[in-house]
């Protein structure tokens, strides 16, 4: 049966991809593992019955496998290594949580109004850990040599942090910081993110709401 994924339309494009980093984590998956799928995009402001009958919260995404919807991108990509263990996208346990405030951290600094808030600060000393655990250990990605599923999990973050700071704060990872922007590189030069990733115009119309509310 072929898999089926529900992920965010893009605000105000309803027929484009939108602005959902735990959407593209799951596209990438598909894509890592070259699974075929079926995409739907779903209007996050205007959603379908049929939408919120299979996603009971009404959150994106959602992925049809065997016949029955799963929702959270965790639980889905866990379920996609089980079921299709080749490539192996699995990260070591050690390195799981690498960078796993990053997106937390970017997104209180984005929505912040208060520039002697800790929020910038407190995104720098996420940046500098990811930098550290890049500089000692042999990359391009954060296991080594292979992506794997921590680096999918902070590639579509990486981005959004990448083009919605700079547009709503003309702010940009420091030049301090030369291992994230090597690595943000390789992410975003993979030919499974080219193929998924949202358009910037996109990312600020998905941000746009939530900066300026
Ligand atoms: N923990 C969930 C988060 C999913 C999530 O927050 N999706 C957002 C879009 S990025 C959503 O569907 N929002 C719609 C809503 O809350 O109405 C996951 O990893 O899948």
């Amino acid at each position: 049966m072929a898999l089926e994924v529900c992920v965010k339309a893009a605000v105000g494009a309803p027929d484009k991809l939108g602005d959902c980093p735990f959407s593209q984590r799951v596209l990438l998956t598909l894509e890592e593992k070259s699974l075929p799928y079926k995409i739907h995009l779903i209007n996050i402001s205007d959603k379908p019955q049929w939408f919120l009958d299979i996603s009971p919260q009404g959150k994106v995404p959602v992925l049809k496998i065997d016949g029955k919807w799963v929702s959270d991108s965790d639980v889905i990509v866990g379920i996609l290594e089980d079921k299709y263990p080749e490539p192996s996208l699995k990260t070591p346990p050690r390195f799981a949580s690498v960078g796993s405030q990053i997106f937390s951290t970017f997104v209180a600094f984005l929505k912040s109004k208060d520039s002697h808030d800790r929020t910038e600060h407190a995104l720098l000393h996420e940046l500098e850990a990811l930098e550290n655990h890049l500089k000692t250990h042999d990359g391009p990605f954060i296991a080594g040599e292979r992506v794997t599923a921590v680096d999918l999990s902070l590639a579509p973050k990486l981005y959004h942090l990448e083009v919605a700071l700079g547009h709503f704060k003309s702010w940009s990872v420091p030049g301090s910081l030369p291992h994230v922007h090597n690595y943000m590189k390789a992410l975003f030069s993979l030919d499974s993110f080219e193929k998924t990733k949202t358009e910037e115009k996109y990312v600020i119309s998905g941000w746009a709401p939530k900066v300026h509310p």
